[in-house]
């Protein structure tokens, strides 16, 4: 019997070279090109990308925003912003709207029909977020999406450092043993 885990990938590597119809930007609230996969996707993707998304202005954490790919093999782009880490804070909440992020990243993939989706870490690099925890919370909420959708949507985790794809990849390891 086919799992639901069955449609999702860990890949190492860049995520402006993935095949899919849509990859997934680890944005800022101002949406404002930054830094790290942000300044990879706006490279890869041109000039248009900065113009589109800039249109909705504003997005808060735990929220996301799609515009097309433009020079991008994706269709489409998904502008997730996450929550940034701070340890003298409640991270209780950093970690509710970690959830939140790839929820909305589901709900708009799942509105716009789309049938591949490329994520990279969000929040894991400047945003330092413990890359355990956040591993933990994706795996969760992702397979508590595809649990309730019966979504066939093809989900590539795109880990960029050794630590977050050694995470991703005992995660599956374990679901399938
Ligand atoms: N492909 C896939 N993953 C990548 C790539 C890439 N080309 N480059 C970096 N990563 P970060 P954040 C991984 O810092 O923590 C920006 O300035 C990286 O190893 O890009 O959510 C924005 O504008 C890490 O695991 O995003 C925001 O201001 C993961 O992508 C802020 O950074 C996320 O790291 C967002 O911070």
């Amino acid at each position: 019997m086919r799992k639901n885990y069955d449609n999702i990938q860990i890949i190492r590597g860049d995520i402006t070279t993935a095949k899919v119809d849509c990859i997934v930007n680890a944005a800022n609230s101002w949406l404002i090109p930054g830094g790290g996969v942000d300044h990879a996707i706006h490279q890869a993707a041109g000039p248009e990308l900065a113009i589109a998304v800039k249109k909705f202005r504003h997005c808060d954490p735990g929220n996301a925003v799609i515009t097309p790919g433009f020079n991008l093999k994706a269709t489409s782009v998904i502008h997730a912003v996450g929550p940034i880490w701070n340890k003298s804070e409640n991270t209780e909440e950093h970690e509710q709207v970690l959830s939140k992020t790839y929820q909305s990243i589901y709900e708009l993939a799942t509105k716009h029909a789309i049938q591949s989706i490329a994520i990279p870490n969000i929040s894991t690099g400047v945003y330092d977020f413990p890359k355990d925890l956040a591993a933990e919370i994706v795996w969760q909420t992702t397979l508590a999406f595809l649990n309730t959708s019966q979504s066939k949507m093809k989900i590539f985790f795109y880990c960029f450092d050794a630590e977050n794809y050694n995470l991703y990849t005992r995660f599956l390891q374990k679901l399938k043993s």
